[in-house]
């Protein structure tokens, strides 16, 4: 059986999202480097990728075997996870796998603001991002921010439960690009249970890896990254998901 092929690259969120998932469950894949918005070869709006993922965005994963393609990082993840049987992060149980499938709803208008109002600006300026978006996009994540403070966060240690969940994941691929140890642009200070729960996704496996590409390109808060910094951290990303992936 050929293994899964997953189009994307490192720096994208969702795409980090779903090579966590491959990689904490150990299951092989090969990524097909795929660039964002471009109509060119191997651009995800080029009319061969559109067949395989007609909304055009990275990730998408493709079953070599059957020919089976699907985008959106979140149903990719529950799919995977429904076909492998991996029930540890996604349980059966209809009431927890309800609140996953909850928070991986509200993910989309909330936490994934982190990048759309602060790393985006920084590193897609050819997006050109309307100050009123930036600012809704603050507004949305911090209300998102106090939603996990004071609720998801409340009385357990990750968003659904006492342990690690798809959702956590999709959760952390946004808002922990946002550490000082990597883009630097937010201060959890004021949100102590966010803070913690950060620090406990650090130990999930894969967790390393994946995030190569960022702890590589480092602190943009003062100066965004020039391209020849990004392309060197998707060099080093690639360079870590090759090692992983041999190490299966
Ligand atoms: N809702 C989608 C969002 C995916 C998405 O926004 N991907 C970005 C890269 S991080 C993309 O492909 N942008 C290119 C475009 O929109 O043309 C998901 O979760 O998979």
């Amino acid at each position: 059986m050929s293994s899964l092929i997953l189009y994307g690259v490192p720096f994208s969120q969702p795409v980090r999202a779903v090579m966590w998932l491959l990689l904490l469950k150990r299951q092989n894949f090969e990524l097909i480097l795929t660039n964002p918005g471009s109509k060119g070869d191997n651009g995800s709006r080029h009319p061969d990728y559109l067949r395989k993922n007609p909304t055009g965005t990275i990730p998408c994963i493709e079953e070599p075997d059957t020919g089976f393609t699907l985008g959106e990082a979140h149903a990719i993840m529950t799919y995977l996870a429904d076909v492998h049987g991996w029930h540890d992060v996604f349980p059966k149980d209809h009431r927890v796998r309800g609140r996953i499938n909850a928070y991986l709803h509200y993910h989309h208008k909330s936490l994934r603001d982190a990048s759309t109002g602060l790393v985006a600006p920084k590193v897609r300026k050819d997006l050109n991002i309307p100050e009123a978006v930036q600012t809704a996009a603050h507004h949305n994540l911090g209300n998102a921010l106090s939603v996990l403070e004071q609720y998801f966060l409340a009385e357990q240690d990750y968003l659904c439960g006492d342990f690690v969940t798809l959702a956590d994941l999709a959760a952390y691929v946004e808002i922990g690009q946002l550490q000082p140890e990597f883009t630097n642009l937010m201060d959890f200070s004021g949100f102590p249970k966010v803070k913690r729960w950060l620090e406990l996704m650090h130990g999930v496996d894969g967790h390393d890896e994946v995030h190569v590409v960022l702890r590589e390109m480092g602190d943009i808060s003062l100066e965004a990254p020039t391209m020849d910094r990004i392309r060197a951290a998707n060099i080093a990303a690639l360079k870590a998901l090759k090692a992983r992936l041999q190490s299966f």
